[in-house]
Formats: C-alpha cells, sequence, structure tokens
C-alpha cells in the first residue's frame, strides 16, 4: 500500500516533470527561432535589392543646365552616376525646371547621339516636360566609363549632362 501510494506519488511528480521539461523545451526552441539570423525576418518585398537613384535636371541659370541628386543641387555638368555590374539600378528622372529635358546613357555628348542600355528617359522629340518624371531600372552589363546626357537640342552646351562610371 505504501509501496504503491509512493509509486503513484513518483508518478504523478514524474509527469509534471515531464510537463514542466516539455514547456521549458519548447520556450528554448521558440527563443532559438527567435533569435536565428532571418528566422523572425520579413520576407522579402519584391524587387529588394534593387538600388533606386533618383536624378534630378532642369535649369540653373539663364544659360546654364544640369543635373543633381537633390533639386536644390543642380550642378554644370551633373554629378557622376556609379553604377555597379550586376547591381539592379532603378533610375528615375525628375524634371525641376520649366523647359523640357531628359536623361540618356551615352557614350557621345550630342543630342542624336545613340541612348546606350536602354536608358533614355524622354526623347528629343518626346521630352519629360517640367514637373514630370519617369524611371527605367537597369542591370549593368559592362564596366567602363559613359555619359548621360539631355537630348533636348542645345542643352548638353548649356552643361547638361554628366559620367556615367560602372564598376566591375
Ligand atoms: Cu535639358
Amino acid at each position: 500500500m505504501d509501496l504503491r501510494k509512493n509509486g503513484l506519488a513518483l508518478s504523478t511528480s514524474a509527469k509534471i516533470g515531464i510537463v514542466v521539461a516539455v514547456v521549458v523545451v519548447a520556450a528554448a526552441i521558440v527563443g532559438i527561432m527567435f533569435l536565428m539570423p532571418g528566422g523572425q525576418a520579413p520576407t522579402p518585398a519584391e524587387g529588394a535589392g534593387e538600388r533606386e537613384l533618383i536624378i534630378y535636371g532642369g535649369e540653373i541659370s539663364v544659360n546654364k543646365y544640369g543635373y543633381g541628386f537633390s533639386p536644390d543641387e543642380l550642378t554644370s555638368p551633373g554629378p557622376d552616376i556609379v553604377l555597379k555590374v550586376g547591381e539592379k539600378t532603378k533610375i528615375t528622372f525628375k524634371n525641376v525646371g520649366n523647359l523640357p529635358h531628359t536623361l540618356a546613357i551615352s557614350n557621345e555628348k550630342r543630342f542624336d547621339a545613340t541612348p546606350l542600355f536602354g536608358v533614355q528617359i524622354g526623347t528629343p522629340t518626346s521630352p519629360i516636360g517640367p514637373d514630370g518624371e519617369r524611371s527605367v531600372s537597369i542591370i549593368p552589363k559592362q564596366a567602363g566609363e559613359f555619359l548621360y546626357i539631355c537630348q533636348v537640342p542645345g542643352h548638353i552646351e548649356l552643361g547638361m549632362w554628366g559620367k556615367v562610371i560602372i564598376q566591375g
């Protein structure tokens, strides 16, 4: 009788022990999941990893037009645009001037230059109007130095161009 009682008592403690152990292990697993790198990280959104580059263009003065990474800091020529081979980059051109402008990557400083890498935001005959903007995404495949230009006739001569450096 005593043994049986003891047996039952032991059995109950054992059960409690098992329940406590299970709870502790479960808590530990949940804790590890939280600590695991990326375990609780949000699922990357579509297009994550795409770099975004906004380039503003417009008039600086009567005979000086330019580009900049901020609408308040247009320079002539514009700042260097640095891209990396294989890195997807969304290039947005925003016209903050009072005249139509464009942005194209090329290797010629001529309004009718052939655009490279599919980057031609506005054309000589259909430029981006004041307050207009448009984007294009590229994944550069070739390292080197190129140019970006405004293809509205006469604007390159007024300084509306800059360097594009594609790093390998
Ligand atoms: Cu222009």
